[in-house]
């Protein structure tokens, strides 16, 4: 059930996929992008001697207002494609495509009498 012969590797890559599951300082409604909608949630909620301010409202840092520092959250996590669990996955045709240039390019370097051919 649990793998207690897990390398720091393994623990590692297990916490960078649990961290790709919690939102960034930044996306005030949780759906793993930092667009306008969270732009505009600071901006609603804009109080630097506020309080009471949650994160939903643009208060990242937890400290009850929603200041400059918030701000800068954003900017900093500006990602209106995604990021993390959310981020834009390639397209299956894209990936298909990539897939059929690497075989293309894989039998164009491996025939014989190509320069730069491999044990031609
Ligand atoms: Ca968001
Ligand atoms: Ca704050």
């Amino acid at each position: 059930m649990y793998d207690i012969d897990a390398t720091p590797a393994v623990i590692a890559a297990h916490a960078a996929a649990m961290q790709s599951l919690v939102p960034e300082a930044g996306d005030a409604d949780s759906d793993f992008d930092v667009d306008a909608a969270d732009l505009a949630s600071v901006g609603l909620h804009w109080g630097p001697s506020a309080t009471d301010r949650m994160w939903q409202e643009g208060d990242f840092d937890a400290d009850g207002d929603v200041d400059a520092t918030d701000l800068a959250a954003v900017g900093l996590a500006w990602s209106p494609g995604g990021y993390g669990f959310g981020a834009a996955a390639p397209e299956p045709g894209t990936s298909a495509l990539v897939g059929f240039g690497l075989c293309a390019l894989a039998v164009h370097c491996r025939r014989p009498g190509r320069r730069g051919a491999v044990g031609g």
